[in-house]
């Protein structure tokens, strides 16, 4: 239900991100509804803006006019026009293709161009003067993500009585990659703008600390960092340090309890032609997921024996994403080039040895896969977080299943008890697998109930709670 209100109102509370939390559906009548999306960030958001007066500044999903605003299960949506080449330049170019690859370790390498640079700085100018739009006096505005790394600074100038967080999703790289970012100054000014930074990792928030002191020449001590004073402008302290992100994990639990999930997770397995075991992956589509290397092995182990038709089996969801970006073509035909060498060389008639879809499903049917699978494989190169593996825990109530991680996603740093894969070791990789897929049961469900824990304690709302208990309690307070 939406309605859209003309008056102009301000709120306490404002949140940007690039995505309003909210896709447009076309109606059967040809009408347009705005549906919630299921993401993550949403329900987190939900939780903390009940009870607030909260705002959301974000793009509304399609090219050029932005739909007015309007109001959405007691949310106030601000959408932010963004044209077709700005998708182009500030968000598939700056955003995914310069940003993105130097964040992440450079997997594949950076791409560098002054336009999109450029329309990088008017999108968030213009997302930064939506957000002052909509803030009241000494709101509260939680910036979200890369996409948005100017807009701290750029609320700031404008509007010196906000307090303003930011939180980065993904990993913040080590200074010698930052480096060759020809923008690296103005980025990391930015986000000085803010009065508190989160990170998924304190080694996330360290690289940030560190490339102040390279590149701006400022002081830090432990997890703050002074700027020096500059043409009249005092000193600002502030601070950057980890908080890293969960799940929901009452929801999901209460989902993979749900009786028609557990009956899907059954009929998944049955027409799979009930496995052995069956072994899983979901992922967006991306050279991050390390699923390349997670073939690379799962293959090899075919070649040595160690694993056959129809006994074992791999369902590896990949979910379509930036589909227009071409280092992400390039890999969409690499990894289904790969899948179909495995299933021409290893697959038997009514046997597949891998099941790859590239699509997306609902969340039942995502807590289904979860609770259907014995062995679940997380093995990116780099990642902020990875939520995949979290929910994989918090969907397994009857203590089943494996889960193998990769050390370099931020997970890995509370889920520790999973078992522990370095991807780029193909031999290790090889092991680890099969060390999760012939393990002691009662081992496994010890680790599992381990892992469990971890999750419980950290969920959601803890997450947000504690971002927001830092800014509050940032070092300095707004004028
Ligand atoms: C970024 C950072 C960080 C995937 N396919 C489907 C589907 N999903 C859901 C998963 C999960 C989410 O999407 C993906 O989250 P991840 O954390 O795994 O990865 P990114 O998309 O790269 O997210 C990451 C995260 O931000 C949060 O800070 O953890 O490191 O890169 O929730 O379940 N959901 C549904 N259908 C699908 O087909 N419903």
């Amino acid at each position: 239900g939406c309605t859209s209100v003309d008056k102009q109102t301000t709120f306490d509370f404002v949140v940007a991100a690039n995505r309003l939390p909210v896709d447009a559906v076309e109606r059967e009548d040809g009408e347009v509804e705005w549906r919630r999306s299921p993401g993550g960030l949403v329900t987190a958001m939900d939780s903390v803006m009940r009870g607030r007066d909260g705002a959301w500044v974000g793009w509304a999903g399609t090219p050029g006019e932005a739909p007015a605003p309007f109001e959405s299960e007691g949310m106030w949506l601000h959408p932010v026009p963004v044209s077709a080449e700005e998708i182009e330049h500030y968000y598939e170019g700056f955003s995914n293709d310069t940003l993105w690859p130097i964040y992440h370790d450079v997997i594949v390498p950076a791409r560098f161009r002054r336009t999109w640079w450029h329309a990088y700085r008017r999108v968030n100018e213009r997302f930064a003067e939506a957000v002052c739009e909509v803030a009241a006096k000494g709101a509260t505005v939680w910036v979200h993500d890369y996409q948005l790394q100017l807009v701290p600074e750029l609320v700031r100038e404008r509007r010196p009585d906000v307090r303003i967080g930011w939180f980065n999703h993904i990993p913040f790289p080590p200074v010698e990659l930052f480096a060759q970012l020809p923008w690296r100054a103005p980025l990391l000014r930015g986000l000085l703008g803010a009065d508190y930074l989160g990170f998924q990792r304190t080694a996330d928030a360290q690289n940030f600390v560190r490339a102040c002191r390279s590149y701006l020449g400022a002081t830090t001590k432990g997890d703050r960092v002074t700027l020096p004073a500059e043409d009249g402008q005092p000193t600002r302290t502030v601070r950057a340090s980890a908080v890293p992100i969960s799940i929901d994990v009452a929801s999901l639990t209460e989902l993979a309890r749900s009786e028609s999930v557990q009956q899907r997770a059954q009929e998944i397995r049955a027409s799979l032609g009930d496995p052995k075991t069956l072994l899983l992956g979901v992922d967006r589509l991306d050279y991050t997921k390390g699923i390349r290397h997670r073939l690379k092995a799962y293959e090899e182990l075919f070649e040595d024996g160690a694993l056959s038709c129809p006994d074992v089996t791999l369902v590896q969801v990949a979910t379509p994403s930036r589909e227009r970006v071409d280092a992400y073509k390039r890999l969409r035909t690499q990894i289904e080039t790969t899948v179909g060498r495995i299933n021409g060389t290893y697959s038997t008639v009514g046997a597949t040895a891998v099941h790859y879809l590239h699509q997306s499903y609902d969340r039942a049917e995502m807590a289904a896969l979860y609770l259907a699978a014995d062995v679940m494989l997380v093995t990116p190169l780099r990642d902020g977080m990875n939520l995949v593996a979290k929910e994989y825990v918090a969907c397994r109530h009857d203590l089943g299943g494996a889960l193998v991680l990769s050390e370099f996603t931020g997970a890995y740093h509370e889920l520790s008890q999973a078992f522990i894969c370095n991807p780029h070791d193909i031999e290790g990789l090889k092991q680890t697998i099969m060390r999760a897929i012939t393990g002691d049961e009662r081992t496994k469900r010890r680790m599992m109930s381990a892992l469990r824990k971890r999750v419980t304690h950290n969920d959601v709302t803890r997450w947000a709670n504690h971002f927001l208990a830092n800014l509050e309690a940032s070092p300095e307070k707004p004028a």
